[in-house]
């Protein structure tokens, strides 16, 4: 076959096949049978000594046309098959930005923690600090240092856990401020929030184990009036500007004198509900001007300083505030009721 005629071949067969390939190794495979080393063209080339020297140069070009027409083409298949695999990879990858995402479970604080921030935060911005202490306290701090003498019945296993004869499960977060006014000079203003320990059987309004803050305040020149006015304060940013206090006099060892605090009810605003039994008002706090004997154990001089205190629960604002009945629902974990206190 007349060597043009067998290129003509070569160049046609080649092309027609580039057409019908549907992958690089496709590609390749041609590329290797027609220009590789062992290829149509270079054993055509190779071939080329047999002509007669006159015709070779004129034979080498025709040679070399072919393989640089193919070449081109066999390089521009190349691209659009590069084009097509990127365009299918941008397909398989792309994101519907429209599709539901997975369920994420949320968590959210509980609402003990949700309340004790909040009154952190309101007794904060008065100027008190926020300070913690051992949840396992000696005699001394949680009944002696408090006026709370050795026959009161405080004392007693019935109603505390004792650890150790002067070892106890703390009762009160009192033993605090005790630490505090033996380490600290006045002025004094601080809030002891924590978990505390009665010996109670559980039931709607009870637990052995709940949550108190107390708050304390000693300085030079502090009357019962600063104790109302602090008071006033809390309770309006706690259940709003309407809410007002009521004291009751009382009796605590170590304050004196003493009141029980009662709000107009949260959730009649004093007119007479079920929550306050038809009296228009809860009681929320305990307080009083502290004992001057506490003041003196505690190593404050109390002809020179006073001071007030005063003490909550803080599961009972938490049910007051959400409408909770049963105080065992704090305590039990259950997801279906703590989701309902996420704040965002
Ligand atoms: C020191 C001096 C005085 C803390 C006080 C109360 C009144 C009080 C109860 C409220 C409900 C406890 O959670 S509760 O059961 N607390 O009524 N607590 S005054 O007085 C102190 C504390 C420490 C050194």
């Amino acid at each position: 076959m007349e060597m043009q005629e067998q290129l003509r071949k070569i160049q046609q067969e080649a092309a027609k096949e580039l057409e019908k390939i549907a992958d690089k190794s496709g590609l390749e495979e041609i590329r290797l049978r027609v220009l590789g080393k062992k290829g149509q063209l270079t054993q055509m080339l190779r071939s080329m000594g047999q002509l007669p020297p006159e015709e070779r140069p004129q034979a080498g070009q025709m040679i070399n046309a072919v393989r640089t027409k193919l070449t081109e083409q066999m390089d521009e298949m190349e691209k659009k098959l590069r084009e097509k695999e990127q365009e299918k990879a941008l397909e398989r990858e792309v994101i519907d930005i429209t599709e539901p995402r997975a369920h994420t479970a949320f968590g959210s604080k509980h609402p003990l923690s949700l309340v004790e921030d909040k009154l952190i935060s309101i007794f904060t911005s008065m100027g008190f600090d926020a300070v913690e202490g051992p949840e396992v306290e000696l005699d001394l701090f949680n009944f002696e240092l408090l006026n709370i003498p050795k026959n009161h019945p405080a004392r007693d296993a019935q109603d505390t856990f004792y650890i150790e004869d002067n070892i106890v499960l703390r009762t009160q977060t009192s033993g605090v401020q005790a630490h505090t006014m033996l380490e600290r000079k006045p002025p004094i203003r601080i809030i002891c929030p924590g978990r505390v320990y009665r010996a109670d059987e559980v039931d709607a309004t009870h637990s052995p184990v709940f949550h108190q803050m107390e708050g304390l305040v000693i300085d030079k020149d502090v009357t019962m009036a600063d104790l109302k006015g602090t008071l006033d304060i809390f309770a309006k940013s706690l259940f709003g500007e309407d809410v007002k206090t009521r004291f009751r006099p009382s009796f605590f060892p170590f304050t004196e004198p003493s009141a029980e605090v009662d709000l107009t009810c949260v959730a009649c605003h004093g007119k007479g509900c079920r929550v306050c039994k038809g009296t228009g008002w809860i009681e929320v706090l305990g307080a009083g001007m502290v004992n001057p004997k506490v003041l003196d154990m505690c190593g404050i001089d109390s002809s020179v300083y006073g001071g007030f205190a005063f003490g909550l629960g803080i599961e009972r604002i938490a049910m007051l505030h959400y409408g909770i009945t049963d105080m065992r629902l704090l305590y039990e974990g259950d997801v279906r009721f703590l989701s309902q206190f996420r704040e965002d």
